[in-house]
C-alpha cells in the first residue's frame, strides 16, 4: 500500500524539518510576522506532510485525498505567508485591514472548494493518467489556472515586500530579507519549472520536495538570523542611538561594527570605518589595547583637538558561550565636560580652602557641611569638630536677637545678608565678625544650602572703640580747656578782688565806646571816685576790713548803674565808671546818687560798725574834652578837686573850670 521513493524521502524530510519550524516560530509569535510564519508553517507542514503520503501510497483515491489535504495546507500557508511578509516588511496595518484578509479568505475557501468538489466538476483536475513508478500524473482543468494565479499573486506580494527589506531595513533585517528570499524562490523555481517545462507531465510537483531545503533556511534564520525576534533589533537599535561610542573589533584589532556616536568621534561614517585597524585611526588608543584581551579595562584618553577632548574607556572581551575570544568591545564616553567641571570645581574648591576669608556651607537648619581651614584657624574649632554642628557654637548671646531675626527673613527670602556678630571662639575669647550669608538656589529657585563668608573685624573694632573713646576724651579736653580760656581771659579783664572788670578792660574798650558816641553824635561821661581816707581805714580796722570796704562798694556800683555802664576798678581804692549816652547832668545826678548810697551805708566788720565816703570826678564828651585820655585825665583833675575841697563830694570839670 506503501511505496517508499526517494521523493516520499525527501517530503517527510521536509514535514520533520517543518515541524521543527514550526515550534521555533511559535515561540517568536509576540511579534506579528512571527505569529503568521508560525501558523503558515503549519500549513507547510500539512502540505509536505500530504504531498509525501500522495506519492507514497498506492491507491489513486488515496493520492487524490491527499492531493486535495495538500491544497488545504498549501492555501492555508500561503496567505499567512504572505501576511508574515508584509508585517515583516512593516506593513502590519495592511496586513490587519478585513478587507485585505477576507479577500485572502476567499481565494483560500475558493480554491480549497473547488479542490474538494472536483470529482463533480473536474475543472482543477481532469484526468489522472496512472505512469509507472507508483506516480499519477494529474491532468490540469481549467480552475488548475485559477489556483495557479492566486498562488503567484502572493508570491508576488511576498517578493515584493522582502526586496523592500532588503533595500531599506536595517543590517539585521536585510541579512533576514535575503534568508527569507532565498528560502521563498527555491520552491518558486521549482513550480514555475513544475508548470511551464517539458517535464511538467512526469507528475512530481518539486515544489514541496524543495520545502527540505527551505525548512533548513528557516531553521538557519531562526536560530542564527533572529528572524521574528525583537531582541537583536532592539540591542541593535540601542547600539546604534547610543550617545556612547561602541566599537567591536575583531582580534586583530580591526573595526567589525562602529555605532553612529564612535564613527562621529573618528569623523566618518560607520561603513567606512568597518574592517579599518583601530590603531591606525586613532594611534593612542594602542597602549590601552595592548592589555590582555581576557581582561576588562578601564582608562582615560585624551584626544589632542581644540578644544581637548577627555573620553572614559571600557574595553571588554567579547566572548562566545565556550569562553572563546571573538574580539574586544570598546565603549567611550565624551567626559570633557565632566572633567572641565572638575577642574573648575578644583580651583574653586582650593580658592575655598586657601581663602583667608572663613568661609561655612551650611544647611536650611544652619548645621555646618562645610568649613574652610581659615574657619578653624580663626574659631579653634577643627573641620571635623565644626562639621553637623550647628553654626549658632559660635555665638556668644551679645549680639543683638534682632540681627539674628533680619538675617533669617533675608535668608529666607532669598536674599544676601549682610550684618556684624559679636562671636565666641572655642576658647571662650570674643571676636567681632562681619558676615556675609547667602542662599544656595537650585534652577528652580528652591533654597539647599546657605554659604556665609566671614571676616575676623576684631582689630577694626576695637581701634573705632579705642578711637571713639578718644574721641570723647578729647572733647571733654578741649570743653575743658575752652573754659579755662574763657575763665583765664575774664581773669585778665577782671579784677580778682571785686569781680569788676578792671583796667586793661577800659583800655580794650573805651575806644569803642568813644568811636560809637561820635558816629552816633552822643554824649559820653566818666566818673572817676575814690575812697576818702581808705588808708586810715585800713590802718584802723585791718587790710581785710579795708577789702571788704571795697567789695562794698564794687557792690554798690554795680546796683546803682544801669546795664550799658561800664565799671572797671581803675586801681588801689579808685573806681571808673564809663556812662554811654549821658550828658554831664546825668553823669552829676548818677555820681550823687552813688556818692550818698556810699555815705549812708553802714558796715558791720568784726561787730564794728564801719562808713567812709567817696570823692567822685566827672568829665563829658564831648564838652570836656575830644579824646578820652583827656577826659579821663578831667576827670582825674576834677576828683581832685572833690579831694581838694574837703572830700565825700562830686565835681564835674566844667563846674571847676
Ligand atoms: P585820700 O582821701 O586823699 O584819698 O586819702 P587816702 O588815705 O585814701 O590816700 P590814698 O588814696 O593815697 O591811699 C590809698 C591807700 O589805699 C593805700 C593803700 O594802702 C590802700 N589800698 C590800695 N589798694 C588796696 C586794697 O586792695 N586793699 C586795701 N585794704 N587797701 C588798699
Ligand atoms: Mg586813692
Ligand atoms: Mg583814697
Amino acid at each position: 500500500m506503501f511505496d517508499s521513493t526517494p521523493i516520499t524521502m525527501a517530503l517527510a524530510l521536509a514535514t520533520l524539518l517543518n515541524i521543527v519550524v514550526s515550534l521555533l516560530s511559535w515561540q517568536r509569535r509576540h511579534t506579528e510576522s512571527g505569529k503568521y510564519f508560525s501558523y503558515a508553517m503549519l500549513g507547510i507542514t500539512l502540505w509536505t506532510l500530504a504531498a509525501g503520503l500522495r506519492y507514497a501510497v498506492t491507491s489513486l483515491s488515496y493520492k487524490i485525498f491527499f492531493a486535495t489535504l495538500e491544497t488545504w495546507g498549501y492555501m492555508t500557508a500561503m496567505p499567512l505567508m504572505t501576511l508574515s511578509a508584509m508585517s515583516f516588511a512593516g506593513r502590519g496595518n495592511w496586513a490587519r485591514r478585513p478587507w485585505v484578509r477576507l479577500l485572502f479568505l476567499l481565494f483560500s475557501a475558493s480554491t480549497i472548494l473547488l479542490v474538494n468538489t472536483n470529482s463533480l466538476h473536474g475543472w482543477v483536475w481532469s484526468r489522472f493518467i496512472e505512469s509507472n513508478h507508483n506516480i499519477v500524473i494529474f491532468e490540469h482543468g481549467p480552475a488548475f489556472g485559477y489556483i495557479m494565479l492566486v498562488g503567484y499573486a502572493m508570491i508576488v506580494i511576498i517578493l515584493v515586500q522582502l526586496l523592500g527589506i532588503i533595500r531599506k531595513g536595517s543590517r539585521i533585517a536585510r541579512r533576514q530579507g535575503w534568508l527569507l528570499l532565498s528560502a521563498a524562490t527555491l520552491p518558486l523555481a521549482a513550480n514555475i519549472i513544475y508548470h511551464f517545462s517539458p517535464w511538467s507531465h512526469s507528475g512530481i510537483d518539486w515544489t514541496s520536495v524543495t520545502y527540505s531545503v527551505t525548512g533548513v533556511i528557516y531553521l538557519w534564520a531562526l536560530n542564527r538570523a533572529y528572524l521574528f525576534d525583537i531582541i537583536p533589533i532592539a540591542r541593535q537599535q540601542l547600539f546604534e542611538n547610543l550617545r556612547d561610542g561602541m566599537i567591536a573589533l575583531n582580534t586583530v584589532g580591526e573595526i567589525a561594527d562602529i555605532n553612529a556616536a564612535a564613527a562621529h568621534m573618528l569623523n566618518a561614517s560607520p561603513g567606512a570605518l568597518i574592517g579599518k585597524s583601530l590603531t591606525a585611526l586613532a594611534p593612542n588608543t594602542a597602549p590601552l589595547l595592548e592589555s590582555c584581551p581576557e581582561t576588562e579595562t578601564r582608562a582615560e584618553f585624551k584626544i589632542e583637538s581644540a578644544p581637548q577632548r577627555c573620553f572614559d574607556l571600557l574595553i571588554s572581551p567579547i566572548q562566545d558561550k565556550y569562553a572563546v575570544i571573538l574580539g574586544r568591545l570598546l565603549i567611550f564616553r565624551d567626559i570633557s565636560r565632566i572633567k572641565e567641571n572638575e577642574l573648575r570645581l578644583l580651583q574653586l574648591t582650593q580658592a575655598v580652602e586657601q581663602s583667608p576669608i572663613s568661609v561655612i556651607i551650611t544647611d536650611l537648619k544652619g548645621n555646618i557641611q562645610y568649613a574652610n581651614p581659615k574657619f578653624s584657624e580663626l574659631t579653634g574649632y577643627t573641620h571635623q569638630e565644626a562639621l553637623g554642628r550647628n553654626a549658632s557654637i559660635n555665638q556668644s548671646g551679645q549680639t543683638p536677637r534682632e540681627t539674628y531675626t533680619k538675617m533669617w527673613q533675608s535668608l529666607l527670602a532669598g536674599q544676601i545678608w549682610h550684618g556684624e556678630f559679636l562671636n565666641r571662639k572655642k576658647n571662650g575669647e570674643l571676636y567681632w565678625e562681619e558676615a556675609v550669608i547667602g542662599p544656595v538656589t537650585d534652577e528652580s529657585g528652591n533654597v539647599l544650602n546657605f554659604i556665609a563668608t566671614k571676616v575676623d573685624i576684631t582689630l577694626r573694632k576695637q581701634s573705632e572703640t579705642a578711637l571713639r573713646e578718644s574721641n570723647i576724651l578729647l572733647a571733654a579736653r578741649l570743653a575743658e580747656i575752652e573754659s579755662l580760656q574763657a575763665h583765664l581771659q575774664e581773669q585778665v579783664i577782671r579784677d580778682p578782688l571785686t569781680k569788676l572788670h578792671n583796667r586793661r578792660f577800659l583800655n580794650e574798650t573805651i575806644q569803642q565806646e568813644f568811636l560809637r558816641a561820635e558816629r552816633n553824635a552822643q554824649s559820653i561821661s566818666i566818673i572817676l571816685l575814690d575812697i576818702d581816707h581808705f588808708k586810715s581805714i585800713n590802718d584802723k580796722y585791718g587790710h581785710s576790713a579795708g577789702d571788704a570796704c571795697l567789695l562794698k562798694l564794687a557792690d554798690i556800683l554795680l546796683q546803682s548803674g544801669r546795664r550799658t555802664d561800664i565799671t572797671c576798678r581803675y586801681g588801689g581804692e579808685e573806681f571808673i565808671i564809663l556812662l554811654p549816652d549821658t550828658p554831664a547832668r546825668g553823669a552829676r545826678q548818677h555820681a550823687e546818687d552813688l556818692r550818698q548810697k556810699v555815705a549812708r551805708a553802714v558796715f558791720t566788720i568784726d561787730d564794728r560798725s564801719l562808713q567812709f565816703t567817696i570823692s567822685l570826678g566827672i568829665a563829658t564828651f564831648p564838652q570836656d574834652g575830644e579824646h578820652f585820655t583827656e577826659l579821663i585825665q578831667r576827670a582825674d583833675e576834677s576828683l581832685y578837686a572833690s579831694k581838694r575841697r574837703g572830700r565825700n563830694r562830686t565835681t564835674a570839670w566844667a563846674d571847676a573850670h
